[in-house]
């Protein structure tokens, strides 16, 4: 048996019920047989690839919280600091009622190889809880948040661990989350990124996905002489990512006509209105069935429908394995040329390969939203030097890493072979920089 299958099997028996980890898993150990296999037996001697798929901390923590009523909840939070080869583990924080151990390895794992292709020094980690943030007051969010920190706190750092945004999670519950920090360890530091403008935040951090996202996806459209300009786009999910996914896409001249929520979704044929959908969700808080109230041509739906409709372009930036393969086969069948992956593993494997096999240009996650994170690496940057860059400033370093990341992927993909098939080519172009550096580093 293969050096790849071996440890694929290991994985699998040792990490039980674990579905979502085992999924990221596979997909990257095959990607990488073909850097592998020509050395097999030192990396075997090693266990590089054993030390590859086992966090180097896992911490799993009691989070008491008190509601309005004065009833007293407990939830569990998480944080796998997953690999720490290039630099201090960097990834999101997730809120959401399905958070387990196996979720928080999956995103952990993705968050190494996405953080190398950024090319910037962050290693992989990512954390979060089960608890739900729907419908609780920000007096109830704030003291989750706060019980949250008074555990993590011991655990992160501007130069061990450097936690994020991600579902559920954005400014008001980093704000939260940093002032209770701030006042444990008496320390000012950057050790969340995300932060308010007002205390160490980056400009463009809030629109960094989305954007980043567009800034890739038209970059690979140019590399095939297209382009967004004129392209209808279907969106899925109406969070940080998708909203400003939809704001850069109309910027570059496309046309967004979806997005979607956990309860239904919206189509509107003239176009999404962007401020509209910015006050339902940033402002009100409130279901994607107020959108109709703003523009009486659009259309809502209870349930899943988004990827029914005919489209150019399609962005799943919801969850994972939000697109199954059905999803795209009607995709497939209404002419979708290109898919770009904003949320995390979005697609299924049955997914990927259908849309390999018909032709459709497919950008996978670790490299299509990576611009977030390449953003919270410049707000680390800036926060070590003290200084805060303009907007622009931000943007074009963004637009230059997400072109940068999809040179390295096409050119990765085409070195062994397998040319437009980026999957293969951001596992690979992702590994070959950590693995060098555990080389590196010695057997740690
Ligand atoms: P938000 O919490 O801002 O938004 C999430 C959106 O997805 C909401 O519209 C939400 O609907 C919907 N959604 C979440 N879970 C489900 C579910 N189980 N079923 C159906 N709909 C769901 O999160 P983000 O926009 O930040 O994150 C979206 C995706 O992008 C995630 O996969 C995340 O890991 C990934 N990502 C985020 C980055 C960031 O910088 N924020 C960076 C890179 C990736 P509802 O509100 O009804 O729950
Ligand atoms: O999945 C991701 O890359 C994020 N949620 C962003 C992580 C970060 O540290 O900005």
């Amino acid at each position: 048996m293969s050096y790849v299958n071996e440890v694929i099997d290991r994985v699998i028996a040792e990490n039980p019920n674990e579905p979502e980890f085992h999924q990221a898993v596979v997909e990257v150990l095959h990607s990488i047989e073909p850097v592998i296999a020509p050395d097999e037996e030192k990396y075997r001697r090693d266990a590089l690839l054993e030390r590859l798929v086992n966090p180097e901390r896992q911490i799993k923590f009691r989070v008491p919280w008190i509601d309005d009523n004065g009833n007293v909840h407990v939830n569990t939070g998480y944080r796998v600091q997953f690999n720490s080869a290039i630099g201090p583990y960097k990834g999101g924080l997730r809120l959401h009622p399905s958070v387990n151990l196996g979720i928080i390895k999956f995103l952990g794992f993705e968050q190494i190889f996405k953080n190398s292709l950024t090319g910037l020094p962050i290693g992989g980690g990512k954390g979060g809880s089960d608890f739900d943030p729907k419908g609780k007051s920000d007096r109830e969010i704030m003291s989750f948040c706060q019980n949250f920190m008074s555990e993590l706190y011991k655990y992160i750092g501007a130069d061990t661990d450097v936690p994020a945004g991600d579902i559920g999670v954005g400014g008001r519950e980093i704000g939260f989350m940093f002032g209770e920090y701030k006042k444990l360890r008496g320390l000012f530091a950057g050790v969340l990124t995300g932060k308010g403008l007002q205390f160490g935040g980056s400009l463009a951090r809030t629109e960094a996905t989305g954007y980043g996202l567009l800034y890739i996806t038209e970059e690979m459209l140019n590399h095939r002489g297209d382009s967004v300009k004129g392209k209808t786009i279907v969106v899925s999910g109406a969070g940080n990512v998708a909203i400003y996914a939809i704001e850069k896409a109309q910027q570059l001249g496309g046309k967004p006509v979806t997005c979607s929520d956990s309860t239904g979704w919206v189509y509107d044929p003239d176009g999404i209105d962007v401020a509209a959908l910015k006050e339902i969700k940033e402002v009100k808080r409130a279901r994607l069935t107020e959108y109709v109230k703003y523009r009486p041509n659009s259309e809502y739906h209870e349930g899943r429908g988004v990827w029914n409709v005919k489209c150019d372009v399609a962005l799943p930036c919801a969850t994972q394995n939000e697109l199954g393969l059905e999803d795209a086969k009607a995709l497939v069948k209404n002419g979708v040329k290109a898919v770009a992956e904003g949320a995390n593993m979005p697609s299924t494997p049955e997914a990927i390969a259908y849309f390999t096999e018909n032709g459709v240009f497919f950008l996978p996650a670790k490299a299509a939203n990576a611009g977030g994170v390449a953003t919270s690496a410049l707000e680390m940057s800036q926060n070590s030097e003290r200084l805060r860059w303009t907007f622009d400033e931000v943007d074009d370093k963004l637009r230059y890493i997400m072109g940068h990341i999809y040179r390295k992927i096409d050119k990765a993909a085409e070195k062994y072979g397998l040319p437009g098939n980026y999957v293969a080519g951001a596992n690979i172009a992702g590994f070959e920089k950590v693995m060098t550096a555990m080389i590196a580093q010695g057997i740690v």
